[in-house]
């Protein structure tokens, strides 16, 4: 529901930003129909990734030509018949697929209100390493590792950590009061959108009150840091860049 006299949690910086479900405003993408597209994270506000909640009508679909961006998608809600190049698979709620740089992929048969997140990227090649493979997966067959070895904190790689991968989406699950370890500093930058339950995101010099539905930008160098409130485990699925020199 819109919060009274134009107030929002919503904040748009120069190296973090937070956008929560009551400030969507839909565009028109190439490619998708019967469906209403928010970018939530783009280049327009200093990104390199794209984050984008797409929410699908009855006999809604995606088509998306290949191109020099690869994508990942992962499905919030509902479930669709999803192919990336020649592999198809009906994914459901907790269902991702990865579809690399060059091959088209595309969701038809969307039940309604089928909602998928997507990351989307320019790939960057390493020299003498074979481009990454297309892959459907489904986080309830990724096994999770408690981060740095806090059993409060639990971390699933959903991507495969190889050389040829430039991105990594992962799923942070924490307890009520479990939080990052330390003030992370680090070079990658990160989108993020809230799965379950709520807590506190420190950006920058900013704390902010987050919860399901929100969806949050990093810059390189963002300083950040969260803790898990309220009484359901709260959980993020989010993205970063990896596996490249920094020069
Ligand atoms: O992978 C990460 O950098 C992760 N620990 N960051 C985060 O959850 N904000
Ligand atoms: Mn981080």
């Amino acid at each position: 529901m819109p919060e009274l006299f134009g107030h929002t949690r919503a904040h748009v910086g120069a190296r973090h930003a937070l956008i929560t479900p009551d400030n969507h405003v839909s565009s028109s993408l190439p490619g998708f129909s019967g469906a209403t597209a928010v970018v939530l994270v783009s280049p327009a506000m200093g990104a390199r990734v794209a984050q984008t909640l797409v929410t699908f009508q009855s006999g809604g679909s995606a088509r998306v030509a290949a191109g020099d961006a690869q994508t990942f998608g992962y499905v919030m809600e509902g479930a669709a018949l999803v192919a990336v190049g020649s592999k198809r698979r009906r994914l459901k709620a907790g269902g991702f697929f990865y579809c690399p740089a060059g091959l088209e992929w595309s969701l038809l048969s969307p039940r309604k209100g089928t909602r998928v997140t997507l990351f989307q990227k320019a790939y960057a090649p390493l020299p003498g390493v074979r481009a990454p493979r297309a892959i459907l997966g489904d986080q309830s067959r990724v096994k999770g590792t408690p981060f740095l070895g806090d059993p409060v904190a639990n971390l699933q790689v959903l991507l495969p950590d190889e050389p040829a991968f430039d991105m990594a989406v992962n799923i942070f699950a924490y307890q009520p009061g479990g939080h990052l370890p330390f003030v992370e500093v680090h070079i990658m930058e990160h989108g993020l959108v809230m799965l379950s339950g709520e807590g506190v995101y420190r950006l920058e010099d900013s704390w902010y009150p987050v919860r399901a539905g929100d969806a949050v930008w990093m810059a390189p160098y963002c300083a950040q840091w969260f803790v898990a409130m309220g009484k359901v485990p709260a959980r993020y699925l989010y993205y970063k860049d990896v596996n490249r020199a920094p020069l």
